[in-house]
């Protein structure tokens, strides 16, 4: 019953956190529950991607330290285009040590993370200093994090009780925790958002251990409530065209949830 809750409703619960009520808000008014994984290499190809693919998503899902020409105006650039288009950014970083270190892996070194990106992600194995950590340098200039719960890879360890206690951690964090990445829905208060990798239009996997659920099963039947999309987008040949297509779909099956 809680799905009954559209995004715009769940923007504005008194407890939501502020970044997760403004992502809400911009997903119901651009109509996307698409984040792209911007999986590219090139500076160039990445800003092309935010340039023309900007109105049909909520999140851009970037892995900077893939980047063969990183540069240090990077992250001004791409807030341009993120404000121009009304998106988020989210650097997939995966942070996963001490706090002490993850403020700094935060903070500093060449990609100075916490200055461009919206939001960032962290697995639970440190335990709750890993959240400290990274609070203490996000939470000031008004980011959000993301707990990893699940994988999408075949084999992950990161289930079960583990995933129990990831949720356990966020919710003792709700100042700077706003949601998780994860196969499915694994909580039901509305103030937490779901962002679920590995979708395509065909499920399958590739020969890595990725595995691909549909948009459909995602957001409909896993009650999650974004899908990033990396691959099923970048390797079509009218990137333009997949974009749409996964942000309709997403957007069918979010509306289908609200109607049952
Ligand atoms: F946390 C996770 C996860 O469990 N699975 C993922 O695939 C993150 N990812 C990321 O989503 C991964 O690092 C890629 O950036 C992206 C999926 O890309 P694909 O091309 O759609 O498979």
């Amino acid at each position: 019953l809680e799905q009954q809750l559209s995004y715009a409703e769940r923007a504005k619960l008194p407890d939501v956190h502020p970044l997760a009520s403004k992502l809400l808000l911009m997903m119901e008014e651009k109509q996307s529950n698409l984040c792209l994984s911007a999986d590219v290499t090139s500076t160039e190809e990445l800003l092309q991607l935010a340039e023309t693919l900007g109105s049909k998503i909520c999140v851009l899902k970037t892995h900077v330290d893939i980047l063969k020409d990183f540069t240090s105006d990077l992250g001004q650039k791409l807030q341009t285009l993120a404000e121009k288009h009304n998106f988020c950014i989210f650097e997939d970083r995966k942070f996963a040590d001490i706090g002490n270190t993850v403020k700094h892996q935060y903070e500093g070194g060449i990609y100075q993370i916490s200055s461009w990106s919206h939001m960032v992600n962290a697995h639970g194995v440190p335990g709750p200093g890993v959240v400290k950590g990274l609070s203490a340098v996000g939470k000031p200039l008004g980011r959000g994090l993301l707990l990893i719960a699940q994988m999408s890879s075949q084999g992950s360890l990161a289930s079960g009780e583990y995933t129990q206690a990831v949720l356990q951690i966020a919710e003792e964090h709700l100042d700077f925790v706003f949601g998780f990445i994860c196969g499915s829905r694994i909580t039901k208060r509305p103030e937490f958002i779901h962002m679920t990798p590995g979708v395509q239009m065909h499920t399958g996997g590739d020969s890595l251990g990725q595995r691909y659920s549909t948009p459909e099963d995602v957001i409909y039947h896993k009650g999650s409530d974004i899908i990033i999309v990396g691959r099923g987008i970048l390797e079509a040949s009218d990137r333009l065209k997949a974009a749409e297509s996964y942000r309709k779909c997403g957007w069918d099956a979010y509306e289908k949830r609200l109607s049952q």
